[in-house]
């Protein structure tokens, strides 16, 4: 009987679930709503709504709710997070150079909070002098240039807790003619301040779960099939963070800025808020580890696993 009403509960809850991100009535628990999270955010592109201001040029508008939301980052590990519609990382937000870029913005937190995008616009669209009172609204306006991989982030004080917290994507401009067809995947590397001391992490992942990549979801690839990772750095509270691949190497784009790689690697270390675009294929089946080249990092939940198949 107890059953059938926890049915009853979940099913209203599925019916019911709101559009504003919160996570819970989607799932059947918080650690499968992370893991789920980190899987999809490999893959998904928020693209906004797409229209045509007079004129012919692409408006795309985008909806970010902030929001106060408690999060698993690893099993049985709970993180008061904040976040971007629900989530560590939000959105990851592509648009093309020269669309006109509209981001709706609420903040429904507790504190002041701001979106601040990297790239190239006016003052007042910073995200820095013109914080968001919780409970109000704004709306960032902008032109999307130059084409590359940047982030956003939260930029109100401090700073410092405010990302920690988790409140950061990826923003992607595509450059006017696409870059070539290939598989793409977004990892936004991050650490987890779970003890709330301020000072150091306690975890570390990609997309938000720690080891999601090598435990519950090895990366299928297609052998021989050209691979491009959109890789951000927003660990706060480490100076440092980096990726190595296994049994290939890549190219490196640093920001996404040139269509000509600058490196022919297997690692790269990249600084806060730093991002590049890699590209590699594998040309033989089997399993490949990718991980933090920080041990410790690896061996605190930055560890991965591609699943090369002809
Ligand atoms: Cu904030």
């Amino acid at each position: 009987m107890t059953r059938l009403v926890l049915l009853a509960v979940l099913a209203v809850g599925l019916l019911a679930a709101p559009a504003s991100g919160a996570l819970e009535p989607r799932y059947a628990s918080p650690g499968e709503a992370a893991r789920e999270h980190a899987i999809r955010t490999l893959t998904e592109f928020d693209t906004g709504t797409v229209t045509k201001l007079p004129g012919g040029r692409v408006l795309r508008e985008y909806r970010v709710e902030m929001a106060n939301q408690e999060i698993e980052v690893a099993p049985g590990v709970r993180f008061p997070a904040w976040t971007f519609n629900g989530a560590v990382p939000g959105p990851s937000i592509r648009c093309t150079e020269g669309d006109s870029v509209r981001v709706y913005f609420t903040n429904h937190g507790t504190s002041p909070h701001s979106m601040h995008f990297h790239g190239i616009h006016p003052a007042n669209m910073d995200g820095v002098f013109e914080q968001v009172p919780a409970g109000a609204s704004f709306t960032y306006a902008f032109t999307a240039k130059p084409f590359g991989l940047h982030v956003y982030h939260c930029h109100t004080m401090p700073v410092k807790m405010h990302i920690a917290r988790g409140l950061y994507g990826v923003f992607l401009v595509d450059p006017k003619t696409p870059r070539p067809k290939a598989r793409e995947m977004v990892m936004v590397m991050n650490g987890f301040d779970t003890d709330l001391n301020g000072e150091d992490n306690e975890f570390y992942t990609v997309n938000g779960y720690a080891n999601v990549f090598f435990k519950d979801h090895p990366v299928p690839v297609k052998m021989g099939e050209l691979q491009r990772v959109y890789l951000a750095n927003m660990t706060e509270l480490d100076l440092l963070n980096s990726m190595h691949t296994h049994a290939t190497f890549f190219q490196v784009y640093p920001t996404g800025t040139s269509l000509t790689p600058s490196l022919y690697t297997d690692t790269i270390s990249m600084g806060q808020g730093e991002r590049a675009i890699l590209e590699f294929r594998y040309d033989a089946p089997g399993r490949y580890l990718f991980h933090a080249h920080q041990n410790e990092f690896a061996e605190l939940g930055w560890l991965g696993q591609f699943e090369v198949k002809p």
